[in-house]
């Protein structure tokens, strides 16, 4: 599906950087990416092995639930579904998880599609470290929360469970045609200071 969805304002120059954390700093020599869970075959991969891997290239869009959209930037990086191929992922669920910061985000495999990536590149540039460089998830198909920043580790899941926003009151699938932002329970402070980048 194509277009602007339902609430949200497209910005046209600004890349605007929500991050819970400090930006972690990330030592290449030592960086392992880990698939784990309901898998036939843990995987661990290092930097210079996932370099290796077969690249994506496509132009996306992205959604923030905090009501900007950025249309059409071009994206490079690892396809998903590929890493979880080579996996043998079995469950229904994911985690995406950055140890770095402690950070998780829980995404149904049904919303995972061929432009869902481990993200290397924007716009031709390595991806800057306050946008979640050297690596970060980029599903774009939900809300841009779900797109782990500083990412190393993919659990699969059988069952869901809420990562970090989804504990404090973000939705547990955040489809963006269906305006899943938040769920009752999100009081109106979370939400005004999560626009203040104070959480
Ligand atoms: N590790 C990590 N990933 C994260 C976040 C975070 O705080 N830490 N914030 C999420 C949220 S709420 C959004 S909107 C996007 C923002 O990405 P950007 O800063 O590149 O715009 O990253 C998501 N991924
Ligand atoms: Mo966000």
């Amino acid at each position: 599906m194509e277009g602007v969805p339902p609430g949200q304002v497209v910005t046209k120059i600004t890349w605007p950087v929500l991050s819970a954390t400090d930006t972690p700093e990330i030592d290449l020599k030592s960086y392992r990416l880990k698939i784990f869970g309901k898998v036939d075959k843990e995987i661990s991969l290092g930097w210079d092995e996932l370099m290796k891997m077969p690249r994506i290239i496509k132009k996306l869009d992205m959604h923030c639930v905090t009501r900007w959209s950025r249309l059409g930037d071009e994206w490079e990086g690892i396809s998903l579904n590929y890493l979880l191929k080579m996996a043998g992922a079995k469950g229904r669920y994911l985690m995406l998880l950055s140890s770095y910061v402690d950070y998780s985000a829980n995404v149904p495999i049904e919303y995972i599609n061929d432009d869902c990536m481990l993200a290397l590149k924007v716009n031709g540039k390595p991806l800057e470290p306050k946008h979640g460089g050297p690596i970060r998830a980029f599903v774009p198909t939900l809300y841009l929360w779900k797109s782990t920043k500083w990412i190393d580790g993919i659990e699969v899941l059988e069952e869901d469970k809420p990562g970090f926003w989804e504990q404090r009151g973000y939705n547990m699938r955040g489809d963006y045609w269906k305006e899943e932002r938040y769920w009752k329970g999100i009081t109106f402070v979370d939400k005004l200071l999560h626009r203040q980048k104070k959480i």
